[in-house]
């Protein structure tokens, strides 16, 4: 109960901001996007994991509140980096079941889009099979109204759940990530090198792109290329990074 009442303080007075992490297309070597992450930076305890207080977000009903600081914080991100001549890239950012029961997040993101004047292909969104499972029909319907503003929607974690991409094909998704729980062990387990495998030629047939996360050493990088992965995301390349580190990378790599 303390830790909410800090967490309910920490949305009043805006003690969040977002960390950057570059995703990696491996095909030109370049940065082709970034999944934007959030960070809790309290006064005295210093920074507070999402992991921590995502959870506890959730539960107390605040993620409706973060989860909106979270969408207009990208878009306006995004302008202002797109002003001062930055090489933008689309950036992603992470949802929760209850932003999606809430009904109007299409409506949201368009507002926060127009708010900025910025392209919808400048922010994408990710989405775990468990947030979409747990109400089909509407997390559906709201998928189909994000996907007509123009966003890309990728299935985040994927591999962790029960449902099969032949399942999930039912939705709109653009790409795949391949959970890291897949890719840690992938050179020296073969289970785990299969299972991507099977990931990536699936994803392919359904035409969506493969993005592997928290791929950390060269050895994985080379055996997702040979598997025709098609973009690598963790601290082999990077880990989340503040914006002023994050525009620096893009302007280097210009
Ligand atoms: O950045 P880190 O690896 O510590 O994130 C831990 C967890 O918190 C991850 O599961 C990540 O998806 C989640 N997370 C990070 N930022 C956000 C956010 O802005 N919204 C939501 N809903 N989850 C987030
Ligand atoms: O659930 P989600 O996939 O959004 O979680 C992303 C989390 O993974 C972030 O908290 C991020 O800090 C963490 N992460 C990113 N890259 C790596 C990596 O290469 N290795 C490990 N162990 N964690 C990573
Ligand atoms: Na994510
Ligand atoms: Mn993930």
């Amino acid at each position: 109960l303390e830790l909410e009442s800090l967490l309910r303080r920490a949305c009043e007075e805006q003690q969040f901001v977002l960390y950057y992490q570059p995703k990696i297309d491996l095909g030109s070597g370049r940065i082709a996007g970034a999944e934007a992450l959030i960070r809790w930076i309290h006064p005295e305890r210093g920074m507070v994991s999402p992991a921590q207080f995502i959870p506890l977000a959730e539960e107390s009903g605040l993620i409706l509140a973060i989860g909106a600081w979270v969408i207009a914080s990208v878009c306006a991100q995004q302008a202002a980096w797109q002003t001062a001549g930055v090489p933008v890239v689309p950036v992603a950012l992470n949802l929760s079941a209850a932003q999606f029961g809430q009904g109007d997040l299409a409506a949201q993101v368009a507002s926060q889009l127009a708010a900025h004047r910025l392209g919808s292909d400048l922010v994408e969104l990710e989405l775990t099979e468990s947030l979409v499972m747990r109400d089909p029909a509407g997390a559906g319907q709201t998928m189909h109204q994000l996907r007509a503003l123009g966003l890309h929607l990728s299935l985040d974690d994927f591999g962790t759940g029960y449902s099969s991409l032949a399942h999930l094909k039912r939705f709109p998704f653009n790409s795949v990530k391949i959970d890291r729980a897949f890719v840690t062990d992938i050179t020296t387990n073969p289970d785990d090198a299969a299972i991507a495998s099977a990931i990536i030629a699936m994803s392919h047939n359904l035409r969506m792109l493969v993005i592997a996360e928290g791929v950390e050493t060269a050895e994985q990088l080379e055996l997702l290329r040979s598997k025709g992965c098609d973009l690598i995301q963790g601290y082999y390349f990077s880990p989340p990074v503040s914006a002023a580190a994050f525009a620096a990378m893009l302007s280097a790599g210009q």
